[in-house]
């Protein structure tokens, strides 16, 4: 095992070497779909080098008829498409006031990738599941010591594992995906098949997956009870915190970049928002400190799980120093803030992106 940066790696910006951990530039995040190479990279641990010839995914627990099942026989099985976006819980944490624990995440801990895989809800009808099921456990074959704290290493090491609870694990877009962007999954992305758990931040996704447990009570572990909890202040978080689920609405500004110098004139100012609650209803942009605010014009979800591309055309006459704004709303009518609320980890930060540019007198 090495976690020597993989190809894909070279254009993302390293947060961590060791265990791996990349973002994207935001210049990247402005196609419908992230090119793998651009799509952003978040390891607790070193990368398995798994072979699928003989990889098999165990599939035991409260089900009838436990299984195990191999790589040519998932891909046997009827698959479907399905363009959905991950984003790390813990992206846009640098922008937290005060600073949070955690990877140091800029905004580019998210993308947007067309998967391929089988519904898990097949895969557990082939097992039948007995009535006393309540929760799936997902295990990936990664394992080590987590940091439990800077520079704390947990005393014993553990694998990284993950539950649903029986309703999310059978819904059809639930998935055990073996293919991105129309290629095998990159090692680092989980190969040779991941979960999928669309709306749900990427912490979910549990890569490299070897263990599917099906359990008649909820799962008590480590990275689900311990580490994706939110913790606010003054608070513990033992003995079981709130966990990071469902993905928050939130935008992010592509064009232009922070501190960008551009001439007076007209502009498109563009970006990308969704939501793991709904799709998207409306984008705003202020470009004077939130005084105003004006409907960028937003592209139709290709998904219900993807971002939704939005432009608004900026003329600005007057050269000086502008903050440009964006903020998403979905057809749930959550709305971003332009404070997410502080957590001891810095979980699910969807404050109103802010890009300061320059603008120059226009030739
Ligand atoms: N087995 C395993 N699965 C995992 C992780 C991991 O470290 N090990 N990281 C999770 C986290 S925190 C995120 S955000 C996503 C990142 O997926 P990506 O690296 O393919 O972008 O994978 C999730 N699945
Ligand atoms: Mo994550």
């Amino acid at each position: 095992m090495s976690d020597v940066a993989p190809e894909a790696a070279r254009e993302l910006n390293v947060r961590s070497q060791d265990p791996l951990c990349a973002s994207a530039s935001l210049s990247h995040l402005d196609d419908e779909l992230t090119p793998t190479g651009h799509f952003f990279i978040r390891n607790h641990f070193a990368i398995p080098r798994l072979d699928p010839s003989s990889w098999a995914l165990s599939v035991w627990g409260e089900v009838e008829r436990p299984f195990m099942l191999r790589y040519e026989d998932l891909k046997g099985l009827p698959s479907k498409e399905v363009v959905c976006l991950l984003e790390c819980a813990g992206n846009s944490r640098s922008t937290m006031q005060p600073p949070a624990e955690g990877v140091p995440w800029d905004h580019g801990a998210v993308g947007t990738a067309r998967w391929r895989g089988v519904p898990v809800a097949a895969v557990l009808e082939q097992a039948s599941l007995r009535p006393n099921a309540t929760n799936v456990l997902f295990e990936g074959a990664d394992f080590g010591k987590e940091r439990t704290a800077p520079g704390v290493l947990a005393p014993t090491e553990g694998s990284y594992a993950m539950s649903l609870p029986l309703e999310k694990a059978l819904h059809p877009d639930t998935m055990l995906a073996y293919e991105m962007n129309g290629e095998s999954l990159p090692a680092e992305h989980g190969y040779p098949v991941r979960l999928l758990v669309p709306g749900w931040y990427g912490m979910a996704s549990v890569k490299w997956l070897v263990n599917i447990r099906v359990l008649n009570q909820p799962f008590r572990g480590f990275h689900e009870n311990d580490y994706y909890v939110f913790v606010a202040e003054g608070e513990r978080d033992t003995p079981i915190g709130q966990r990071v689920t469902t993905i928050r609405v939130k935008s992010l500004i592509t064009w232009p970049g922070r501190g960008g110098l551009i001439p007076t004139g007209t502009h498109r100012i563009r970006g990308v928002a969704w939501s793991g609650q709904g799709v998207i209803s409306q984008v705003e942009v202020s470009t004077d400190n939130g005084r105003s605010w004006h409907q960028a014009a937003l592209q139709e979800p290709q998904s219900p799980y993807a971002w939704q591309r939005w432009e608004y055309q900026w003329e600005v006459r007057k050269p000086g120093y502008y903050l440009i704004r964006a903020r998403a709303t979905d057809d749930k009518s959550n709305t971003q803030p332009l404070q997410a609320p502080w957590n001891f980890r810095g979980y699910a930060v969807n404050s109103t992106h802010t890009v300061p540019v320059t603008v120059r007198p226009g030739d």
